[in-house]
């Protein structure tokens, strides 16, 4: 019989303990101890006082009990040592059903792995979505984590083991999160689309306008369509907008989304997260045949990585009336003018004018994101709040020198134009380190048309400058120029730069951070506010309206724009939650 909260928050110590028996292996005294906290306000809550538990009780008895775990799929498999709930676990991984290169490839890596660390690989081989990782990917995994730091990686075994224990509730309360699988069952649906040269090697690339692009707009409108919004449109820019009307006319709409593009070879939650938690409470509220005192306008923006061509933030930008017609010359790697994708696309060009939306009618713009950093991985916890976003500067810069034999130059007559901008590389690295939460980043740079046996004449260079103030990240750009143009004088070599972006910081307002936090605290989480590094649609939104956004924590320390990023469907379900709960408290003050 499935276990109920009510149950473990009034049942008799011995038997709430013996409810909760087989969660953290062979150690019972976890949730003992977490009994203390009854009672507990939601499922969740129980998860993160089981985690404050095990933190609390330090190195030595949290390496007990990762050295408690059986090896995965090593010679614990036939001992009786292994558990039900693991064997069971490591059943549906299908790690009981290895070849032998498998097998002795997991023997290997067992081997390897205790050696280096001295305790046994744990990951939650159900995996992000509870249904199970495949052999390859655990295999994958294995082998990458066998490369982390010693302490690090024991962190990494008891995050596993709380993601375990999580799945164990869940059975236990048969509990599925099913807005959470949906929402992590679109978003895989959705990396099906991948641009060319990206989609034949397993990577995500998603492009303004390319035809991928178009594939996904289509499947985004088309699942609003199927989760009962009022109207779907693509707009002339290609964002994809999605309402669900009020229950009466006149009223005021609340903005929410994100972006849908992606960087190249990146990952699958990047942006979508944020269209698809909205969307799934929009379905929900059809299902129940629900309205709200106000319309939810939900929009997967068309282009905010700045990918394809160096305009950024395009999508979202459109409805702030900072669209800008010279955009519509750029040109993409392959000579193909904006302007012409667009056609190409079918977009009304002489739309986009019309798109800036007027403030007056909105209440305001939420956004949900995953966190693309460490912090709520590394705290076990599944939702963060956001104080502020980064303000960022961006140029694309290129240093000319002389191309010259790579034989017959002598060093100290060289005009090389790649080590004036290494030198500078590792000026922007120094540089931002000084400052507290600023970043620098070249994240381009190439010798084009190179050849292995010439001094680089040209190099070209991309700048990425951010920082939680507008005049801390002044000051670095400041600096950072200065720097170039002293190196290029020293080196006599040459260099431009154009301003390719500039987005303002944009702290939340506070209203809606509340909103946010009051959303949270109702989950029966823990509030933990903190700033976004990365660049959101919200900055955009935030010239015209009042903003603030929820992070989701990232598996793999939160790692973003790259193939790794993932979160599980447990957290995005919390996420859909607090969505649902914000618009609950909305609902209320706009009645
Ligand atoms: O770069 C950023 O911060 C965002 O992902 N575009
Ligand atoms: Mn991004
Ligand atoms: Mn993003």
């Amino acid at each position: 019989m499935a276990l109920t909260l009510e149950h473990i928050n009034t049942a008799p110590r011995a038997e709430a303990l013996q409810l909760l028996d087989g969660l953290y292996e062979h150690a019972p005294w976890v949730a003992d101890k977490a009994l203390d906290a009854r009672p507990f306000q939601s499922l969740a809550q129980l998860k993160q006082v089981m985690a404050r538990v095990l933190q609390g009780a330090g190195p030595e008895a949290q390496l007990r009990l990762i050295r408690a775990h059986p090896e995965l799929a090593g010679k614990a498999m036939v001992s009786p040592s292994l558990t039900l709930q693991s064997r069971q676990e490591q059943d549906k991984a299908g790690l009981t059903d290895c070849t032998p290169e498998e097998f002795a490839t997991l023997q290997q890596l067992n081997t390897d792995y205790n050696a280096k660390f001295g305790f046994p690989f744990i990951l939650a081989v159900r995996g992000p979505r509870g249904t199970g990782l495949r052999k390859q990917q655990i295999i994958a995994t294995f082998a990458r984590r066998l490369q982390h730091q010693p302490d690090f990686e024991q962190q990494e075994c008891l995050r596993n083991i709380h993601r375990v224990v999580e799945l164990r509730l869940n059975d236990k309360f048969a509990l599925e999160p099913t807005l959470g699988n949906a929402v992590w069952d679109w978003q895989e649906q959705l990396a099906q689309y991948s641009d060319p040269g990206y989609l034949d090697q397993g990577q995500l690339t998603v492009t303004y306008l390319t035809d991928a692009h178009r594939a996904c707009a289509q499947f985004i409108a088309s699942t609003m369509r199927e989760s009962g919004f009022d109207d779907v449109t693509i707009d002339a820019v290609g964002n994809v907008v999605g309402v669900y009307r009020a229950a009466s006319p006149g009223a005021p709409t609340l903005l929410t989304g994100s972006h849908y593009d992606t960087v190249r070879n990146g990952g699958k939650y990047d942006g979508r997260l944020g269209i698809f938690v909205p969307l799934a409470c929009v379905r929900e509220l059809h299902r129940q045949g629900r309205r709200l005192p106000f319309n939810v306008e939900v929009i997967g923006f068309a282009e905010e990585e700045g990918q394809r061509y160096t305009a950024t933030f395009l999508g979202s930008g459109a409805l702030t009336g900072d669209f800008k017609p010279e955009w519509l010359e750029q040109k993409d790697a392959d000579g193909i003018t904006m302007r012409e994708a667009m056609q190409h696309a079918g977009l009304n060009i002489d739309g986009i004018v019309m798109l800036k939306r007027n403030s007056a009618n909105y209440l305001g713009f939420v956004e949900v994101h995953i966190e693309q950093g460490p912090v709520l991985n590394e705290l076990d916890l599944p939702l963060g709040i956001v104080t502020s976003i980064n303000g960022s500067v961006r140029y694309l810069c290129e240093v000319t020198g002389v191309a010259s034999h790579a034989g017959t130059t002598p060093m100290n007559r060289r005009r090389d134009a790649a080590t004036a901008v290494a030198e500078l590389a590792l000026y922007v690295e120094q540089r931002a380190g000084q400052d507290t939460d600023s970043v620098g980043t070249v994240g381009l740079l190439q010798v084009p048309n190179g050849s292995i046996n010439v001094v680089p004449g040209r190099c070209v260079f991309s700048l990425d400058l951010r920082a939680p103030l507008d005049a801390q990240r002044d000051a670095l750009a400041r600096d950072v120029l200065a720097q170039l143009n002293a190196i290029c004088g020293r080196r006599g070599v040459h260099c431009t730069q154009e301003l390719t972006e500039r987005a303002a910081a944009a702290p939340s307002a506070p209203t809606w951070q509340q909103r946010w936090e009051r959303a949270v605290e109702a989950l029966g989480l823990p509030l933990h506010r903190m700033p976004s590094g990365a660049g959101h649609d919200a900055m955009k939104l935030h010239k015209i309206m009042p903003q603030a956004m929820l992070f989701v924590r990232g598996e793999n320390s939160g790692i973003s724009h790259n193939p790794l990023e993932s979160t599980t469907s447990d957290d995005m379900q919390l996420a859909i939650l607090a969505f649902q709960q914000l618009l609950n408290q909305l609902a209320l003050e706009t009645a």
